[in-house]
C-alpha cells in the first residue's frame, strides 16, 4: 500500500484563478449555446415519444442542462464522463452525435448502441462516454474503477462521476469514496440535487443536509455549487478538476439544480406543485440566465435566433435520421452479446 499513499503527480490544468468571465463573451455564449442544443434536443425527444417513435423509459434533463456544461467546460482530452439514465445532456455535451443519439433512442440501427441500447444504455469510446446505467448508483463505483485505471496507468485523465441525489445514499457510493480518498484516485463526484429522486424529494430521503460534505469522513474536500448557473458551475468544475489532475485525489461538487419534467415519460408529479415548477422556470433558468448576462455583453437578438435556428436545424436533421434509419437487424440479437477473449 506503500503506493496508496503516495500522491502522483499528474499534469497540471488551467489556472482558475485567471479565468474571468466579464473578459470575453466567447466562453459564455458557447455555454448558452450548448445548454440551448440539450434542451432542443430534449423537447424534439419529448415530441417523438408522444409520437410513439420512442419506447421504454426515457428521463429528459430539461432545467438541468448547466451542470454538464459547466463541468464540461473544465475537461480536456482524455478525460471521462459517467452517468446514469438521464444521460442525453451527458452524451451531447461530450460532443456525441445528435444524430446518433437520437436514432438510439427511437430504436434504430444508426444509434450508439445499433438501437439495442435505447435511452438509458449508449456509450461512445471515442468521446470517453461510458454510459448510460439504469442501476441507481452503478454508476458509482464504474467511475471510481476508470478513476483507478488511469490511477493505475498514471496518465493524466480525470473521470467525471455523475449521480443523483436519490443515489447519493447507497452503500456503494460510499465504498467508493473509502477507496478514492484511500488510494487518491482523480476522479470528481458530481452529485446532480434536482431535489427529487423519483416523487421521494431529498429532506424526505436524506439525513444528511449538505450532500457536499457527504464524503468528509474520508477527508474529500467538497463544494455546493448553483447549478442553475452555468459560470458558477464551471469556476467549480476548474477548482475539482485541477485537484485531481494534480494528483490529490477525489473531489466531490453537490451542484443544486431542478428538473422541470417528470422523472420519466410516465409521472403524474403530484409530489411537488405546478407553481414551484414554474417558479424556477421563471426565476432561475440556466439558459435565460446566460441570455440576460450576454445581453449586458452586448450580444444582439439576431446573433441568438441565428444560433437557435441552427440549433433547431441540427435537432431536426436528427430526428429526420432517426426516423429515416432501418430497425436493426434480427440477426443482431446474437451480436454484441459476448466478448470473445
Ligand atoms: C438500484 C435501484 N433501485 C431503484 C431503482 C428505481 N429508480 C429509478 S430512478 C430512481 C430515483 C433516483 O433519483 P436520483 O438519484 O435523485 O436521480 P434523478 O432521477 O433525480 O436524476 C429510482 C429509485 C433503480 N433503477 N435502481
Ligand atoms: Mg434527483
Amino acid at each position: 500500500m506503500a503506493q496508496a499513499a503516495e500522491t502522483k503527480k499528474r499534469g497540471k490544468t488551467k489556472d482558475h484563478a485567471t479565468l474571468d468571465h466579464n473578459a470575453g463573451r466567447e466562453p459564455l455564449m458557447r455555454a448558452w449555446h450548448d445548454m440551448l442544443l440539450i434542451r432542443r434536443f430534449e423537447e424534439k425527444a419529448g415530441q417523438l415519444y408522444g409520437m410513439g417513435l420512442i419506447g421504454g423509459f426515457c428521463h429528459l434533463y430539461i432545467g438541468q442542462e448547466a451542470v454538464v456544461v459547466g463541468m464540461q467546460m473544465a475537461l480536456g482530452q482524455g478525460d471521462e464522463v459517467i452517468t446514469s439514465y438521464r444521460d442525453h445532456g451527458h452524451m451531447l455535451a461530450t460532443g456525441m452525435d445528435p444524430k446518433g443519439v437520437m436514432a438510439e433512442l427511437t430504436g434504430r440501427s444508426g444509434g450508439y448502441s445499433r438501437g439495442k441500447g435505447g435511452s438509458m444504455h449508449m456509450f461512445s469510446k471515442e468521446k470517453n462516454f461510458f454510459g448510460g446505467h439504469g442501476i441507481v448508483g452503478a454508476q458509482v463505483s464504474l467511475g471510481t474503477g476508470l478513476a483507478f485505471s488511469n490511477w493505475y496507468r498514471n496518465n493524466d485523465r480525470v473521470s467525471v462521476t455523475y449521480f443523483g441525489e436519490g443515489a447519493s445514499n447507497q452503500g456503494q457510493v460510499f465504498e467508493s469514496f473509502n477507496l478514492a480518498a484511500l488510494l487518491k484516485l482523480p476522479v470528481v463526484y458530481v452529485i446532480e440535487n434536482n431535489k427529487y429522486g423519483m416523487g421521494t424529494s431529498v429532506e424526505r430521503a436524506s439525513a444528511s443536509r449538505d450532500l457536499s460534505k457527504n464524503a468528509s469522513p474520508w477527508g474529500i474536500p467538497g463544494a455546493q455549487v448553483d447549478g442553475m448557473d452555468v459560470m458558477a458551475v464551471h469556476e467549480a468544475a476548474e477548482v475539482a478538476v485541477a485537484h485531481c489532475r494534480a494528483g490529490k485525489g477525489p473531489y466531490l461538487l453537490e451542484v443544486k439544480t431542478y428538473r422541470y419534467r417528470g422523472h420519466s415519460m410516465s409521472d403524474p408529479g403530484k409530489y411537488r406543485t405546478r407553481e414551484e415548477v414554474q417558479k424556477m422556470r421563471s426565476e432561475r433558468d440556466c439558459i435565460e440566465g446566460a441570455r440576460h448576462r450576454l445581453e449586458t455583453l452586448g450580444v444582439e437578438e439576431a446573433e441568438f435566433k441565428a444560433a437557435d435556428d441552427e440549433i433547431k436545424r441540427l435537432v431536426q436533421e436528427a430526428a429526420d435520421f432517426a426516423q429515416a434509419s432501418p430497425e436493426p437487424d434480427p440477426k443482431e440479437l446474437w451480436t454484441d452479446v459476448l466478448v470473445e477473449g
